[in-house]
């Protein structure tokens, strides 16, 4: 008889988030993905001036801060066909790039290194022989035996208070936890490490950005970066060159550490390149633009479909009907009225909430499709539509990746191995290297910039009478985010967001094909259905986001619910 396994609330994510799994003989054969709390940013918007909708899309979450800021300018941008100072463009794209890596860093340590790795058999290691077997792996020289034995005595001494804060409710010596006490403890070094590169990257984003979370620098038309650089008030060499120094000591840790960690935890774990594959058509969009029109960009984009790298198609710019055209959402499993299918400039989403149905609504996610079918994006999706481009970094870094892991499994593992839960993660850290390398390029390509006298930072928008319409797209850490915007004389008339875990964790579609979250689950092992740690693995791999995931918008601005936030008299 098969168990039903809920897992309300999936945790160390962004937002609220149920899954569902049927269990049979120590296998998932079923499974459904529920966001279950909407919220209102869209609504907000309607009737707005269209310059300051990137401030309010920004609060759609509290993880990828930048991003829904970024998407939305590009959305206005693209309506008013207006160009940005190539300045502009260059300091976007470095923020882009460090929220990313800082985004990337902070899933596979803080978010999920600890579905693999057992924080408590640490303590049973031998940080001698830990640190040597460190130093083989890589020449970090934070692996060293002082350094790993510092950590081992602070996580005793963290134990033996008998309150263990966030590691609370772990599933510690749990059956599929499989790396030995010295490989925990390297990982748990590198969890403490971890917290201090975040920040720094992180420093990029505030310095730029004036501010993380949620960047305070952009606006239609350009950013507020006044450069000057006899000015100690604007942007300075001597600020870009502090920058610099952030940005070369995060690539150390990328290359030495989290490179190694995953694929260390790749080949230590390699019957996880077996799970979680899902849904196998992948979307990206290209990223970086490098001119002032945004038709030429650093990183491609495109779709493969079925898993076959050579269906490879190329998005070329903002432009591309390709994408523009073939995006739809379906609520025939979402909380929303009706059973349709609707581009985005026609999008319509009333809430109607019914009871929790497996064969019919049940999430307030909707299902997005491309060209009528469901589609994974994220990291995966990115490096494997790069790989297929050629793009020469993501093709350098995704071999040494592959490599390593196969010199410590001891066997070839290629490209096919990249299709399942531990794929995500590998996938993950290929697209922080390929992100800090672009950094390390934008970074040159705004001091050049400056260097020429060029100090531009921002053009005027100016909107005309009647209807217009733009579309911003957005390769985000977690994948593939659309801004689609009507503007009707000068105010917002329609706004929609669709989001990259909108697109992973969508219900069943208008075809009732599965998610690709609940896809991802089929076949997957549960050593233990009252400790359901192989699903968490498959879920948390792609990052999930639920605050992104779920928006509402309401064009008949109904009240749906008044909430009293302050007592009155
Ligand atoms: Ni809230 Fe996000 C990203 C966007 S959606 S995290 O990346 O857009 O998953
Ligand atoms: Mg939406």
């Amino acid at each position: 008889m098969a168990k039903r396994i809920t897992v309300d609330p999936v945790t160390r994510i962004e937002g609220h988030l149920r899954i569902d799994c049927e269990v049979d003989k120590g296998k998932v054969i079923n499974a459904w993905s529920s966001g279950t709390m909407w919220r209102g940013i869209e609504t907000i918007l309607q009737g707005r001036d269209p310059r300051e909708a990137w401030i309010f899309t920004q609060r759609i979450c509290g993880v990828c801060t930048t991003v829904h800021a970024i998407a939305s300018v590009r959305a206005v941008e693209n309506a008013l066909a207006l160009e940005i100072p190539l300045n502009a463009q260059y300091i976007r794209n470095m923020i882009i790039a460090a929220h990313g890596i800082f985004d990337h860093i902070v899933h596979f340590y803080h978010l999920s290194a600890l579905d693999w790795v057992d924080i408590v058999s640490a303590l049973k290691a031998d940080a001698r022989a830990a640190s040597t077997l460190a130093q083989k792996l890589s020449p970090w020289p934070k692996n060293s035996y002082n350094e790993l034995k510092a950590v081992q005595d602070r996580l005793q001494k963290f134990v033996n208070t008998g309150q263990l804060g966030v590691f609370a409710s772990g599933y510690w010596g749990h059956p599929a936890m499989k790396l030995s006490p010295e490989v925990n403890l390297l990982a748990a070094t590198h969890y403490f490490q971890a917290l201090d590169y975040q920040r720094r990257i992180n420093k990029v984003v505030a310095i730029l950005g004036s501010k993380t979370p949620h960047i305070q620098n952009l606006a239609v038309g350009g950013v507020a970066n006044p450069i000057n650089p006899d000015s100690q008030s604007t942007l300075t060499m001597e600020r870009l060159y502090y920058i610099k120094t952030l940005i070369d000591d995060v690539g150390d840790f990328i290359k030495n550490v989290y490179m190694i960690d995953v694929a260390a935890v790749g080949a230590f774990y390699a019957e996880w390149t077996g799970y979680g594959a899902g849904v196998t058509n992948y979307l990206c969009v290209p990223d970086l633009p490098l001119d002032r029109a945004g038709v030429r960009f650093d990183l491609p984009g495109g779709y493969i479909s079925d898993g076959d790298v050579g269906s490879f198609k190329p998005i070329h710019s903002f432009g591309d009907d390709f994408f523009r055209q073939g995006v739809k959402e379906s609520v025939k499993h979402s909380w929303y009225a009706g059973d349709h299918d609707l581009h985005p400039f026609e999008g319509e989403t009333v809430p109607k909430f019914t009871e929790y149905k497996d064969d019919g609504k049940y999430s307030w996610v909707k299902s997005p499709t491309f060209n009528g079918r469901p589609a994974q994006v994220g990291p995966l999706a990115n490096v494997l539509c790069m790989y297929a481009a050629g793009h020469g970094p993501t093709r350098k870094f995704t071999d040494q990746l592959l490599e390593t892991v196969s010199s410590l499994a001891g066997a070839k593992v290629g490209i096919p191995a990249l299709h399942s839960t531990i794929g995500r993660h590998a996938a993950r850290a290929v697209r922080c290297a390929v992100l800090h390398d672009a950094l390390g390029r934008q970074w040159q390509s705004l001091v050049d910039n400056i260097a020429t006298g060029d100090y531009e930072t921002f053009n005027e928008p100016i909107f005309p009478k009647g209807e217009i319409r733009g579309m911003g797209f957005h390769e985000a850490p977690r994948g593939v985010l659309s801004h689609w915007v009507v503007i009707e004389n000068g105010k917002i008339k329609n706004y929609q967001c669709v989001v990259p875990s909108t697109w992973n964790a969508g219900p069943r579609n208008s075809n009732d094909d599965l998610g690709p979250y609940e896809a991802s689950l089929i076949g997957n092992p549960v050593a233990d259905p009252n400790k359901p740690l192989e699903i968490l693995r498959t879920v948390h791999s792609f990052d999930p986001c639920l605050a992104c995931a779920i928006h509402l918008m309401d064009p008949d601005k109904n009240e749906i619910v008044t909430v009293r936030t302050l007592e009155g008299p």
